[in-house]
């Protein structure tokens, strides 16, 4: 026995492969529903035959088409065999009713069958079209479904069986395989059985490969579960008027461009296009052990912990390759054998138990280039923080949470030139101080540990790194030192948020991760 998935466009036919199934069922229910039609052959069958030739576009599977009673009589039917198969579509259902046809699920009573002798020749026609000899031609009973029983479903089978059809579709609308068993006790298997089971949904798939169906279709589950997902999304967005809370619930917009096959776009466009453009990139500097974790960090980096079953790093690494961010650095230390993943390169920082996170910047230095992301590596935030950076284009610019901690840890407090207010939200004010020992009237947020430089502001960078390294006390100077010296020459912007991140210091930290 095997399946076919439901799908009804480009982007869910990709999906259905990628989940594993062998088959597509291009239902009609599903497609005229995602056009915004009735399935009452609203959409003209060129419509439908535009849908499946995208979803063959998007799949290698074979799709099975719903093409409803083959709208039309045989000569419309038989013109549908040529245009699908000259589309690359595996197959055809035709339903035995009168166009334009209903729904069959649909409450209405009266659903007209069409005439045994005329639907045979349909079958007749579809069958002496086909040019490739694996083209499947499916003959729909719609006896049960009509109110008619199953004497009538077993005459009209075998009467579609004998005009050439390869499968018989026996379809029901009743809440238990009952039908569907008495009719599988009668059919003698003579010609494979599929089966839509929506209606009787708790029967196992067990019981009905047991009865000697070969295929079951899952008719409308993709577009039932979107449906689901949109309304959801859609009331929430509309009474929060905000994206904050929705965009971690959601696919990345990277994952619709993977779905899209954008990676062999980018690869064609390396081959045949000229390369320009502004390039961004990432150092994350990830060496330090943070003994403050105990056993948790006794055999690797804290930037390893796990939050949510994937380490912090990676959630950094993520949202990095989602932004389009691909040139990431690691700057490892401590257990660095454990710091490795081909989507990042690594430099070494084996001085890491006598340096901070300075000295870590220091060896990635020359790293910092046209547009440069600088983060922290236990460092734990959502992504429009990254979102805001990406797009901000001071020289300088660190972010600061107006929310900022005053437990006993070690926190770079920020003093701007305005104090944080509601008004300033995402824009930028500049640094006028940055240190752990601000008086408490002063202070207007937390450093968080992420910055960004353009390329002037990576060359301040570079330099004063080389100016304070000749210090004897490199080896014990922070990064608000680095903000501080750049301050006597460069202005350094601040760009506000609220919450929404954490860098992890305690196991307290680890436990608050699920707020964000
Ligand atoms: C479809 O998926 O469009 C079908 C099955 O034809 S049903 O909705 O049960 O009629
Ligand atoms: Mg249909």
């Amino acid at each position: 026995m095997e399946f076919l998935m439901e799908a009804h466009s480009g982007i869910s036919a990709k999906i259905v492969e990628e989940a594993g199934f062998k088959g597509i069922w291009a239902s009609s229910l599903a497609i005229s529903a995602s056009l915004g039609l009735r399935d009452n052959n609203e959409a003209s069958w060129t419509q439908v035959v535009d849908v499946a030739e995208y979803m063959n576009d998007a799949t290698t599977l074979p799709i099975l088409l719903d093409g409803d009673t083959g709208y039309g009589n045989f000569n419309n039917a038989r013109r549908l065999v040529r245009k699908l198969e000259s589309r690359n579509i595996a197959g055809v259902c035709i339903e035995d009713k009168v166009f334009p046809k209903t729904n069959s699920l649909a409450s209405r009573e009266k659903q007209p069958l069409a005439d045994i002798s005329e639907f045979c020749g349909k079958i007749r026609a579809m069958k002496d079209t086909q040019e490739d000899p694996d083209f499947v031609v499916v003959a729909r009973v719609e006896a049960f479904i009509a109110g008619w029983g199953l004497e009538e479903a077993l005459i009209r089978a075998d009467e579609y069986r004998n005009a050439g059809a390869d499968a018989i579709l026996i379809h029901s609308k009743k809440s238990s395989a009952v039908e569907i068993e008495q009719f599988m006790k009668a059919w003698k298997n003579v010609t494979p059985v599929i089966v839509i089971p929506t209606k009787y949904y708790s029967t196992p798939p067990e019981k009905l490969a047991s009865l000697g169906i070969r295929t079951i279709i899952w008719a409308n589950h993709n577009l039932r579960a979107s449906i689901t997902a949109m309304q959801k999304l859609s009331r929430q967005l509309h009474d929060e008027q905000y994206l904050i809370n929705i965009e971690d619930t959601i696919v990345p917009v990277g994952e619709v461009f993977r779905l899209q096959g954008d990676a062999e776009l980018e690869a064609a466009e390396q081959a045949y296009l000229p390369v320009a453009g502004k390039t961004i990139n990432a150092i994350i500097l990830a060496a330090s052990q943070g003994k403050t974790l105990g056993v948790l960090t006794a055999h690797i980096p804290k930037a390893l912990l796990r939050i949510g079953g994937k380490p912090i790093l990676f959630h950094q690494i993520d949202h990095f390759t989602q932004m389009g961010i691909k040139d990431i650095v690691v700057v490892r230390g401590f257990a660095k054998e454990n710091v490795v993943s081909d989507k990042i390169r690594t430099i070494d920082n084996d001085d890491f138990r006598n340096t901070t996170e300075l000295g870590s910047l220091y060896l990635a230095k020359e790293e910092i280039r046209e547009s440069s992301i600088i983060s922290y590596g236990d460092l734990f935030y959502k992504s429009y923080i990254l979102n805001e950076l990406v797009n901000d284009d001071s020289d300088i610019t660190i972010i600061a949470d107006a929310d900022y901690s005053r437990d006993s840890g070690y926190h770079e407090y920020v003093k701007t030139s305005i104090p944080y207010s509601k008004k300033l939200f995402f824009k930028n004010v500049s640094l006028s101080q940055i240190g752990p020992d601000l008086e408490p009237g002063e202070i207007c947020g937390e450093f968080i540990g992420i910055f960004k430089v353009s390329r002037t502001g990576g060359n301040i960078v570079r330099e004063t790194l080389e100016q304070m390294q000749d210090r004897k006390d490199f080896g014990r100077l922070r990064m608000k030192d680095l903000f501080m010296e750049i301050l006597k020459k460069h202005p350094v912007c601040v760009k506000f948020i609220q919450g929404n991140w954490l860098d992890i210091n305690t196991i307290a930290d680890l436990q608050r991760t699920d707020e964000i």
